[in-house]
């Protein structure tokens, strides 16, 4: 690998709807460079990109992933992003540090979820960004149509740079609108343009000019005095557009032949931005240097591995101690590399804007700024989305067991949008993601890289159990078999307490009736049951109990005997109490396009949720609603359903509330009939 300065470089995130051909094309890249003797195919798991067994297995990309490409002086570094939406969070990280994204569209499906969402974060981010119109041999491919689509969804001029010669299985090349150059075959030879080509290639040169004189307004006023931009002027203008997100510039091309990837080389260096065009940062060492980490892997020979981009440098191999922000730690950055999908070249210096790997690193972590002590800044992490799709994680053996923490710490630290606990109240261990894929390729992993093995099943929801009225009963609790004997007796009200209360206990026993060195005993007796519940097996919440009276013995009284008969006469008093179930009911947040939203709330409703408002912004409706969790479990699944990927949602915990009475009793049912037996002993 060179060493490139940083006017030669040039930041391209692949981005887009899945399947639409974004790691073929990094392949073809890397092939038409000359980096790689032969491409790789996704389908034969050889491809460059997607390295990771399970990208293999299951031949799509899962992971985001670096193919630098070094071409007549630059060096463009791609990070091809998985396009399946459980995978939004790399596509996320590759936004955060390219300087361009380029959004992949099927020239046969044309526009799907994943165009619309990857058009929407680049909107949100104010990111350049240009389409590829790609797979443009297949049958049925139709450019033309994919154009009017573009323009009709994104309501942006959509202006393309270069054109396709023939479709389909025509497709033969693509001319280069600025340079007029018709670029052959794979190869991208020059040849002779087509006569019945040139009114086209006429037509949208004059259009695309005209967008690059948008760029600047000196360029504005002399397109409009002379109707004429010259070539260099016309390169400035299209850099400043794009730059500036003026339009949306266009390319096409078959990735898998490797038809038009040279054109789509020359549109990259000559006119997409390069890194701090927005504003020269200087590479001098005098301001420090700083880089931000946005990805994490775990090689399972070289160990964690982490991506950065140079924010300011230059960085050297070696040399370079940074802190990291966050934990004010020092780390050396012993070896720095460029990487390239699993491979790792050692350079001797990284330029201001050019993507690195690291090793070793202590403390580091994705979304962490590392600085020169003197300099010590953070810099905005990337906003990973909040998963919400949750399985309880069962180990198959103790030896699983043992490793599960640390391999689900390390795996949540690839990637931030998994997550996982230990749930307090249920005590299952919860691994959180943004789908059912999303889980599978984490548990593949677990397998794959930890030699970790577990069970999933669907997480029990944290219900809770309380009284509505109050209870009174006593209880005796006496054992005379041989030896010492054990004797207690207690009478015990428990009253419904205010929600939030939790637990109390109250010593209202009269005359000494029994003597208040039991009531830790007492205490503890209640604590035990209220833990482990008492009609369904969930915990005891909101309760006040009260000790009233009972009876001891002055030989066979002890701690041990008050605590049995305490656990035994709060159940019973719990009984009388007509107690009940409660379960968590949750805040959702949906935003879905407005043609969804009657779908949505009629599915809510069967959902038993309860819709709190509704308001409108933009196409896109945004529905608050009160739903138990208990019915919102898959939720993400059944949204994905109802709006084919285009909707999303938040939620958070809002309260308890009754579990009516057709949900509870199965479940009171189930509890008696596996703990009842016991209970009798
Ligand atoms: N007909 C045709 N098929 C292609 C072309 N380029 C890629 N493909 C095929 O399209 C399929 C998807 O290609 P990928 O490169 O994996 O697409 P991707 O966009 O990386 O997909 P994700 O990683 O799932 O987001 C593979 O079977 C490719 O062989 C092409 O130019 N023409
Ligand atoms: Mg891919």
């Amino acid at each position: 690998m060179n060493e490139y300065a940083t006017e030669k470089l040039r930041n391209v995130a692949l981005i887009g709807h899945s399947s639409t051909g974004k790691t073929t094309f990094a392949e073809a890249m890397l092939f038409a460079s000359g980096a790689i003797s032969r491409m790789g195919r996704v389908e034969d798991g050889t491809t460059v990109s997607d390295f990771d067994d399970e990208e293999k297995k299951r031949k799509q990309s899962l992971n985001l992933s670096l193919v630098p490409v070094e071409w007549k002086g630059h060096k463009i570094n791609l990070i091809d992003t998985p396009g399946y939406s459980d995978y939004v969070g790399e596509m996320k990280c590759a936004a955060r540090v390219a300087d361009l994204g380029l959004i992949f569209v099927d020239a046969v499906s044309g526009i799907e979820v994943g165009t619309e969402n990857a058009m929407n974060a680049l909107d949100e981010a104010h990111m350049p960004r240009a389409v590829m119109i790609s797979r443009m041999d297949r049958d049925n491919a139709n450019y033309d149509k994919i154009l009017a689509d573009l323009h009709e969804a994104f309501h942006s001029d959509i202006v393309p740079l270069v054109i396709p010669v023939g479709s389909q299985h025509n497709f033969a090349g693509v001319v280069d609108l600025l340079t007029r150059k018709y670029l052959k075959g794979p190869k991208g030879e020059e040849a002779l343009l087509p006569a019945d080509m040139k009114d086209a290639v006429e037509a949208g040169r004059a259009r695309l000019m005209e967008a690059a004189a948008e760029g600047e307004d000196d360029l504005i006023e002399k397109y409009f005095a002379e109707g004429e931009l010259n070539d260099e002027e016309f390169i400035r203008g299209l850099r400043s557009a794009i730059r500036k997100r003026t339009f949306v510039p266009v390319m096409c091309c078959a990735p898998a032949s490797g038809t038009g990837v040279q054109a789509t080389m020359f549109c990259f260096t000559n006119y997409f931005p390069m890194p701090f065009d927005l504003g020269a940062d200087p590479d001098d060492g005098q301001h420090g240097q700083i880089a931000f980490i946005f990805k994490t892997t775990a090689d399972p020979f070289v160990g964690k591995v982490q991506y950065f981009r140079v924010i300011e440098g230059p960085l050297k191999s070696g040399e370079t101690r940074l802190t990291v922000t966050r934990t004010n730690s020092e780390e050396r950055l012993a070896t720095i590399f460029v990487q390239r999908g699993k491979e790792q070249f050692p350079v001797p210096v990284l330029h201001v804007g050019d993507i690195g790997a690291v090793t070793k690193l202590a403390t580091a972590q994705t979304n962490d700024t590392m600085c020169d002590k003197a300099h010590c800044v953070t810099m905005n992490g990337i906003k990973f989305p909040n998963p919400l799709f949750a399985v309880a994680i069962h180990p198959k053996n103790k030896n699983d067991a043992a490793k599960i923490s640390p391999s689900l710490t390390r795996l949540c630290e690839e990637d931030p949008s998994l997550r996982w606990n230990q749930d307090t109240v249920t005590h299952e261990t919860v691994l959180y993601g943004m789908g059912q894929s999303h889980i599978d390729v984490a548990l593949a992993k677990l397998h794959g890289k930890f030699g970790v093995d577990v069970d999933t099943t669907v997480p029990r929801i944290p219900y809770r159990e309380t009284i509505t009225r109050p209870g009174t009963s006593r209880y005796r609790h006496k054992k005379q078999t041989g030896g010492a004997g054990q004797f207690a007796e207690i009478e015990m009200r428990v009253e419904p307490a205010p929600a939030g209360t939790g637990y109390e206990l109250k010593w209202d026993v009269f005359g000494g009736a029994i003597s208040r060195s039991y009531e830790p005993s007492i205490d503890k007796g209640v604590r035990s049951v209220m833990e482990s519940g008492v009609i369904a097996g969930y915990p005891v919440f909101d309760v006040s109990c009260h000790v009233l009276d009972g009876k001891e013995h002055a030989v066979d009284s002890k701690p041990i005997a008050f605590e049995i008969a305490s656990r035994q006469v709060f159940k019973e008093a719990f009984g009388q109490g007509s107690p009940m179930m409660l379960e968590p009911i949750y805040q959702f947040t949906i935003v879905v396009p407005d043609d969804h939203a009657g779908d949505v709330m009629g599915i809510l409703k069967t959902k038993r949720g309860q819709i709190m408002s509704m308001d409108q912004k933009g196409n896109k409706t945004i529905i608050v609603a009160h739903a138990p969790l208990a019915e919102m479990q898959r939720y993400s699944t059944d949204l994905r359903s109802i709006t084919q990927g285009r909707g999303y949602f938040e939620m958070q915990f809002d309260h308890y509330a009754t579990v009516p009475g057709n949900i509870a009793q199965p479940l009171i049912a189930k509890f008696k009939a596996e703990h009842g037996a016991k209970d009798e002993e």
